[in-house]
């Protein structure tokens, strides 16, 4: 099996973490790409040309953080990172994590990759409001988020560490229990192993 890649994405980083606590590392081959170029050699894969993708043995290509994971926890089953239908909660928190780091990543491309007269103030309002949202709401809810490696744990923690790209997101100071949940989950080898540089 083959994980094309990218070590800044923090989609990738989701797959990339449940590769390690699903104890498949050596079962998954990781292959730096690069994205939004025409030459990129996961074209020749994927025709989205995005990270993560996951090429499995039996000869799919798979797309989308969540559909890779299901297909690696379906491998390791023991372990339970995906949410299977018995577990509403996480499924609302899976729902509720995909929402936030996919605003956030919005935010963070309006601003790293869009010169400043193409920057959008609506849309970049638009993602303010939903983050801080979604922020209040996981404060309120931080005593029933546990340190388990569950799916929207990652989620959760992958687009925090966005932090380190677009430091307007300043959450830390009006989110005290939720910076306490993450600076421990993010002990974590899994976490340690994939963090972003910048
Ligand atoms: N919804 C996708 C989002 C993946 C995504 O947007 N990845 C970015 C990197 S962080 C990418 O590959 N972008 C390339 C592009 O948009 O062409 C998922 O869950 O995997």
């Amino acid at each position: 099996m083959k994980l094309f890649s990218r070590k800044t994405s923090q989609y990738a980083r989701i797959a990339r973490v449940a590769i390690i606590e699903l104890d498949l590392v050596d079962q998954v081959e990781l292959q730096e790409v690069t994205i939004r170029d025409r030459h990129s050699e996961l074209l020749n894969y994927n025709p989205t040309g995005k990270v993560p993708t996951l090429a499995t043995d039996d000869g799919f290509i798979l797309s989308e953080t969540r559909i890779i994971v299901a297909y690696l926890n379906r491998l390791n089953p023991e372990i339970k990172i995906v949410a299977d239908d018995s577990d509403g909660f996480s499924q609302q928190l899976e729902g509720i994590t995909t929402a936030f780091i996919d605003g956030i990543s919005t935010w963070t491309r309006e601003r790293k990759f869009r010169h400043e007269s193409e920057q959008s103030p609506s849309i970049i309002e638009l993602e303010r409001s939903r983050a801080l949202r979604i922020l209040d709401y996981f404060e309120k809810i931080s005593d029933r988020l546990d340190q388990t490696p569950k799916l929207a744990h990652i989620t959760l923690a992958s687009a925090l560490g966005l932090e380190i790209r677009l430091p307007e997101l300043q959450w830390r100071p009006n989110y005290p229990k939720l910076a306490q949940w993450y600076d421990e989950f993010s002990q974590r080898p899994s976490l340690q192993a994939t963090k972003p540089e910048s």
